[in-house]
């Protein structure tokens, strides 16, 4: 624990954090993240928190930099006390860190400090009001996310077969996941996801800690209106700029990120107009290989598990 964290007294529960985990290698979307969030996400009275892995000084101070008004409020939560948790879980080339899963272990480390959590992934910017979020009842749910795009036949079967999902169509899309941090430590999803890893036989995940979190949660999550993660189903026609700009969150969650430079998403000025309020204003966007090369370097464990996971066929 740093001194940022410990500064959060006990007794201070915020209402709601705002959380994201990262390694070095997403430091620069992490900080678009977290500009969208201070400049529209309408929660002064509410923290931010990073659960970072592998993060230095230099790092730290962008993220916080770029937290604009909402600076004081940014917590960061060393991932280093869970990493040999973390070290034994799957990864895949798709997805090479295992920072991915601290989602599952948020409400473990953020214990006793708030009533929520909104966890976010880190290729999301926020463009409205955070505020129904915070003030929407959970009624008896343990989580709220928005349902991902309905998976064809063989994912439909995987969802039951592989992940014990009783409706197939009942599946969210993790990268915005809105959790009761109470409800969630009492009934110890932290550790039936824990489990679920160790006893899985379903050969590798193809969502990993999205997978998990939608078998250990089942039906105690609570589905979103779309607005809340708004990114373009594969068998949809590609979205304009003004259906993206009237979403309160939208998630480039497929094709080329926003970040690279050859990215032609149709929302990409809406990501770099926030891209302009981080300490990354000036720099150059990396490419794709340049993206590839440094993600290898700062994680090579994770990027070498993953190639070897697919040479093998999992
Ligand atoms: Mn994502």
């Amino acid at each position: 624990m740093n001194s940022d964290t410990q500064s959060i007294q006990a007794g201070n529960k915020d209402r709601m954090i705002v959380a994201a985990a990262i390694d070095r290698s997403f430091v620069e979307p992490a900080s678009v993240l977290l500009a969208s969030i201070a400049k529209n996400g309408d929660i002064p009275d509410c923290s931010l928190a990073i659960l970072g892995l592998g993060l230095n000084d230099a790092d730290r101070k962008m993220l916080k930099q770029s937290c604009g008004a909402m600076g004081a409020k940014c917590l960061f939560v060393d991932l280093k006390q869970v990493e040999g948790r973390l070290k034994k879980l799957p990864v895949t080339l798709a997805v090479p860190s295992v920072v991915s899963y601290a989602r599952l272990l948020g409400p473990d480390l953020l214990k006793g400090r708030c009533e929520r959590i909104l966890y976010l992934d880190s290729d999301i910017v926020v463009q409205h009001s955070l505020r129904p979020l915070l003030e929407m009842p959970f009624d008896d749910y343990v989580a709220a996310a928005v349902p991902d795009q309905p998976g064809n036949e063989s994912m439909r079967t995987y969802r039951v077969e592989a992940l014990k999902i009783r409706d197939p169509d009942h599946y969210m899309n993790a990268g915005v996941l809105l959790i009761n941090a109470d409800a969630w430590n009492k009934g110890g999803y932290t550790e039936k996801a824990f489990e679920f890893i160790a006893d899985f036989k379903g050969g590798s995940f193809r969502y990993l800690d999205q997978d998990v979190a939608n078998s250990i949660l089942q039906n105690d999550w609570k589905p979103l209106p779309r607005a809340w993660n708004f990114f373009r189903h594969g068998d949809e026609p590609e979205f304009s700029l003004d259906q993206y700009s009237d979403a309160s969150i939208v998630h480039f969650a497929s094709g080329m990120k926003p970040w690279v430079r050859n990215s032609r998403h149709p929302a990409r000025e809406l990501y770099l107009s926030y891209r302009k309020l981080t300490p990354f204003a000036d720099k150059p966007l990396m490419t794709e290989k340049g993206r590839r090369i440094g993600q290898a370097l700062r994680s090579p464990i994770s990027t070498l598990k993953g190639i070897i996971q697919r040479l093998r066929g999992d």
